[in-house]
């Protein structure tokens, strides 16, 4: 039995409860929470997989977008394409090749956009730069280790310091200005440990707890906007999305380091195209979500691992659910376990 199949049968009410509650949702909001029409985007890894997507979807709503990621020509291709999906002649489209894991780039790279923005900040900014090196704990080298720590944690950290930095300075001018969004990419993997992912996975982890912290301290600065003390020009919001599985480029390059039962533990698991990726997170972040999962083993391994996080919408599903999650874990856990036993019984250790 697959961990898909298991988890299928003891959280089927849980996952029709579920999708009922976002139906509602979906037939009732509007996309108050995320309009990108007119506003300027600021994406990281946006010259491949889902940060391309993402940014030819904002482009297609309107959105003024700039892209950051290391390789010039990849983003030279991924730019001429994210352009050619603009809804209108005015928006414009930027380029920056820069390395995410360097504190002072994410400082140039803000001021660049700034600077091209007509000196105003984006409003928007999206730390989606990052990749995975799976592999064994004690075959992975400790290099390989730390620098998965740099392009997963302190790569987007970086990114969350200098744009909350400049968004979060006292204004002198009170301008009405739609919230601000500040976005991070994370993965499943963040809500649930899997033998072979210990390079990457607390890396991802560790993106949840800080953007669960800050969330909660963004409220200072929230609560400051009215009231008659120093506050900054809008409001400050935080959202952490976290995909399964991605047909990307980064995935095949993943795929060809991956341990074997990484990938037995893995093998049930939905997949997901990057445009079907993308349309979910913008789903989620135009219902106003804070944790976005993007399909339904995502969103049973986040209800599974919520802790102190907020809770989605009304929060009564999130909880219903996860009360069905933590029944089924009885067997999914011990599954996954005894498939890493049997490899070993197998294949011995070497
Ligand atoms: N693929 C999956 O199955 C999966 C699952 C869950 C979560 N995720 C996460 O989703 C995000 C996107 O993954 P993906 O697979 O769609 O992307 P991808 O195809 O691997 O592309 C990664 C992007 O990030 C850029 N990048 C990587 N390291 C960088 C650095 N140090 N500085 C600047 N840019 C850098 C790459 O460009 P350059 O190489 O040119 O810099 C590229 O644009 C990542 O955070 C990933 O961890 C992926
Ligand atoms: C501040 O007040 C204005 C006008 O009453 C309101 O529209 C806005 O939502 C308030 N902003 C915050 C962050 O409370
Ligand atoms: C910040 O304030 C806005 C407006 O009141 C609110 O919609 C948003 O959820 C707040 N963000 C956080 C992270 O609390
Ligand atoms: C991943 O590797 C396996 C072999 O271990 C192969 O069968 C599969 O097609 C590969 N998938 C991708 C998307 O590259
Ligand atoms: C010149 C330019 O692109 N200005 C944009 C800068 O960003 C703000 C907020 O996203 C937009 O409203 C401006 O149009």
């Amino acid at each position: 039995m697959t961990v898909t199949e298991l988890l299928g049968h003891p959280i089927a009410i849980g996952l029709v409860a579920v999708l009922i509650a976002s139906a509602a949702m979906g037939l009732f909001s509007s996309n108050k929470h995320f309009p990108v029409e007119g506003r300027t985007v600021l994406i990281t890894g946006g010259s491949s997989g889902m940060g391309k997507a993402l940014a030819t979807k904002l482009a297609q709503q309107g959105a003024n977008v700039c892209i950051v990621a290391r390789t010039q020509s990849k983003l030279d291709q991924a730019i001429e394409h994210i352009k050619s999906h603009a809804k209108s002649p005015t928006q414009r489209f930027l380029a920056i090749s820069a390395d995410c894991t360097s504190p002072d780039e994410n400082m140039r790279i803000l001021a660049q956009t700034t600077s091209w923005n007509n000196s105003q900040a984006p409003d928007i900014v999206w730390a989606n730069a990052g990749s995975s090196s799976p592999g064994l704990f004690l075959d992975t080298p400790l290099e390989t280790h730390r620098s998965q720590m740099d392009t997963n944690y302190w790569a987007s950290f970086y990114l969350a310091h200098a744009t909350l930095k400049l968004w979060l300075a006292p204004q002198q001018k009170k301008e009405v200005i739609k919230p601000r969004h500040f976005i991070i990419t994370s993965s499943s993997v963040a809500f649930v440990g899997v033998a072979g992912y210990t390079p990457y996975a607390p890396a991802k982890a560790a993106l949840k707890s800080l953007a669960d912290s800050l969330r909660m301290e963004l409220n200072l600065y929230n609560g400051s906007i009215n009231s008659s003390k120093p506050s900054p020009a809008a409001a400050t919001n935080i959202h952490l999305v976290c995909p399964g599985t991605i047909l990307s480029p980064g995935y095949e390059a993943e795929n060809r380091t991956k341990h074997p039962v990484t990938k037995i533990l893995e093998s049930g698991d939905p997949k997901q195209s990057e445009d079907e990726v993308a349309d979910a997170s913008l789903r989620g972040l135009q219902r106003g979500d804070y944790v976005i999962t993007t399909q339904w083993l995502g969103h049973a391994m986040r209800v599974s691992a919520l802790g102190g996080s907020p809770r989605n919408g009304w929060g009564i599903v999130d909880v219903l659910f996860g009360w069905v999650t933590a029944v089924a874990w009885l067997f999914i856990a011990p599954d996954m376990e005894s498939k890493v036993w049997n490899w070993g019984k197998e294949h011995g250790c070497a």
